[in-house]
C-alpha cells in the first residue's frame, strides 16, 4: 500500500488549518493576501538574493502556529499528533520571567529537522504549556483547580491519537487514514461553540490572561497563524496604510544595511470574536473575547551560541541607551547595530557568529594550484561557497512581547515566591521524545555540509582549519 508520507500530511495540515483561521479570523486572510503581495515585489526587486533564505515556494507556504496546553499529559498528546506529521520538539522557552509580563507558561517549538523536510513544508508550531504549580501566579487552591477542570477535558479524540500513533509507527498513512487525521487533527484547534463559564474564566484572567485562554475553556485553538514575508518594514507600512493597527514596533533586530540576524516580527491585534457564556445563574449569553491576532514575521541567519551571546548583549545595549535617552526603539537598535554587529556575512563567519553551510564554488574546478586547508581561504579564494542557514527557531523576547500585546490587563505576579524548576530535559521527560536543542541541529548541518564540500576538493576536513573548534 502506498502511504501518504510525513511531509505531505504536514502540508495538508498547514493548509487545512490556515483554511480554518481564515474563516476564523477574516484579518489573516488580509496579512496573507498582502504578505504575498510583499513577497512577489520583493522578488520582482531582486531577483539574485531573494532566495537568500529559502526558496520563494517556501517561504510563501511557510507559516508557524501557535498554541497553549494545560497539562503534561496534553502536552505529550500534541506531541503525537505532530510526531504523526514529522515535527519534533526543538528547543526550551520559558517565558515565566518575560517582560513586560510574565506569562506562566514554558513552550517548545514543534518542527521539522532535515533540510530536506523544511524545504518540502517548514510549518512549524510554538507550543506552550501552562504552569500551574507557579505559587508566583497560582494559590494551592488555584492550582488544584485548574488541574480538575483540565485534568477532566479532552483536547484530541482517541481516534485521532491512535491514526498519530499509526503513522509514527508507519512513516505515513493510508488515504483513508490520512483524511480522517487532517479532519479530526483541524477539528482540534477550532474555536470551540461550548459556553464559556464566566465566573471561571474571569478569576483566571485576572492573575493573567493566558492562563484563561489556556485554563478557563474546555478546548485549545490554533491562537495565531504567522506568514513569512521578504519585507516585514513593507508589510508594515501597507497593513497600516489598510487601517489595520499594527503594535507599535518591529520585534527582535532593527531594519539596517548589514546582514538579518535570527528574526523579525510583528503583530496587530485581533478583533473581538463574539463567544457563547454560561453565567453564574445557569443561562447561557452570548459576549466575547479577544484572543486571537495576526503576526508575521521574517527570517535571517541562525547565530552560533557565540553570535547569540553577542545579540542578546546587543540588545541589552539597545535597552539601556533607550532607558536613558527615551529616543525611538528603531532608531537607537540601528545605532547600535551599526556600531557593534558584524557588518557583512563574511564577518559573521570569521568571528562564528552566524551558521552557514558550504558548498564547492561551480568554478573551483578549473583552479590549478592545491586548495589551502583552511575554511576562509577557501571561501575567499572562490573554492567554497558559504551560504547562511536560516534561522528556524523563536525569540523568547519577541514571544514575551507577542504575547504581552495582546492581553487585556497586567495580571498578578507575587514575585516574592519560589520559582517552580522547568527547563528542557524536564519538558522531555513529560513529553516522552527528546526535546531537540536547536545549536546542536544547526551546527550537525554545517558540520555534513562542510565535510561533503571539502571531501568534493579531496582535502581531509579533520585537518582543514575553521573559525568554530572542532566537534
Ligand atoms: C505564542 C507567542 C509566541 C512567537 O511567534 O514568538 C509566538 C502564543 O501567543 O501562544 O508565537
Ligand atoms: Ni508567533
Amino acid at each position: 500500500m502506498v502511504l501518504t508520507p510525513h511531509w505531505q500530511l504536514r502540508a495538508r495540515f498547514a493548509r487545512a488549518l490556515s483554511d480554518l483561521y481564515g474563516t476564523e479570523v477574516p484579518a489573516y486572510t488580509t496579512l496573507v493576501e498582502v504578505s504575498q503581495e510583499v513577497n512577489r515585489d520583493f522578488v520582482a526587486a531582486n531577483p539574485e538574493t531573494a532566495d537568500r533564505f529559502g526558496s520563494i515556494d517556501r517561504v510563501t507556504a511557510e507559516r508557524h502556529g501557535a498554541i497553549r496546553v494545560g497539562s503534561p499529559t496534553e502536552l505529550a498528546q500534541v506531541a503525537r499528533v505532530f510526531g504523526a506529521i514529522g515535527m519534533v520538539p526543538v528547543g526550551f522557552y520559558d517565558l515565566r520571567d518575560a517582560k513586560p509580563n510574565p506569562i506562566p507558561v514554558v513552550s517548545t517549538a514543534f518542527r521539522p529537522v532535515d533540510r530536506e523536510e523544511l524545504a518540502r513544508n517548514p510549518f512549524r508550531v510554538f507550543t506552550s504549556l501552562l504552569v500551574p504549580e507557579d505559587r508566583r501566579f497560582f494559590t494551592p487552591e488555584l492550582e488544584q483547580q485548574l488541574k480538575e477542570f483540565i485534568g477532566s477535558r479532552t483536547l484530541f479524540p482517541d481516534e485521532l491519537l491512535v491514526i498519530a500513533d499509526r503513522s509514527i509507527a508507519d512513516g505515513g498513512l493510508s488515504a483513508e487514514d490520512a483524511d480522517r487525521f487532517i479532519e479530526l487533527a483541524t477539528a482540534s484547534f477550532a474555536l470551540s461553540p461550548e459556553p464559556v463559564d464566566r465566573a471561571w474564566y474571569e478569576a483566571l484572567d485576572a492573575i493573567s490572561s493566558v492562563a484563561a485562554d489556556i485554563g478557563g475553556v474546555t478546548s485549545t485553538h490554533i491562537n495565531h497563524l504567522t506568514p513569512r514575508v521578504l519585507d516585514i518594514d513593507d508589510l508594515y507600512r501597507r497593513m497600516s496604510e489598510r487601517g489595520i493597527q499594527m503594535i507599535d514596533a518591529i520585534q527582535g533586530p532593527p531594519r539596517w544595511d548589514g546582514p538579518d540576524l535570527l528574526l523579525r516580527q510583528t503583530s496587530f491585534r485581533a478583533l473581538a470574536e463574539p463567544r457563547a457564556f454560561r453565567e453564574a445563574d445557569g443561562t447561557v449569553g452570548t459576549g466575547d473575547l479577544r484572543v486571537r491576532f495576526g503576526e508575521v514575521e521574517a527570517r535571517g541567519i541562525a547565530l552560533t551560541q557565540t553570535g547569540r551571546d553577542h545579540y542578546d548583549a546587543m540588545v541589552a545595549e539597545v535597552d539601556s541607551r533607550q532607558a536613558a535617552t527615551g529616543r525611538p526603539r528603531p532608531e537607537v537598535a540601528r545605532e547600535v547595530w551599526e556600531e557593534l554587529c558584524p557588518a557583512t556575512e563574511r564577518e559573521l563567519l570569521v568571528r562564528d557568529h552566524g551558521y552557514f553551510n558550504f558548498a564547492v564554488a561551480a568554478d573551483s574546478a578549473g583552479k590549478s594550484d592545491a586548495a589551502p586547508a583552511d575554511l576562509l581561504e577557501l571561501v575567499d579564494g572562490g573554492w567554497l561557497v558559504a551560504e547562511p542557514i536560516v534561522y528556524e527557531d523563536f525569540l523568547p523576547r519577541s514571544a514575551a512581547g507577542i504575547f504581552a500585546s495582546n492581553l487585556s490587563g497586567d495580571g498578578s505576579v507575587d514575585a516574592t515566591q519560589d520559582v517552580t524548576a522547568r527547563d528542557l530535559p524536564w519538558m522531555a521527560e513529560q513529553i516522552g521524545v527528546p526535546v531537540n536543542d536547536p545549536y546542536a541541529l544547526y551546527a550537525a548541518e554545517r558540520q555534513a555540509s562542510f565535510e561533503t564540500a571539502i571531501a568534493a576538493l579531496g582535502l581531509d576536513a579533520a585537518s582543514v582549519t575553521t573559525p568554530w573548534s572542532a566537534p
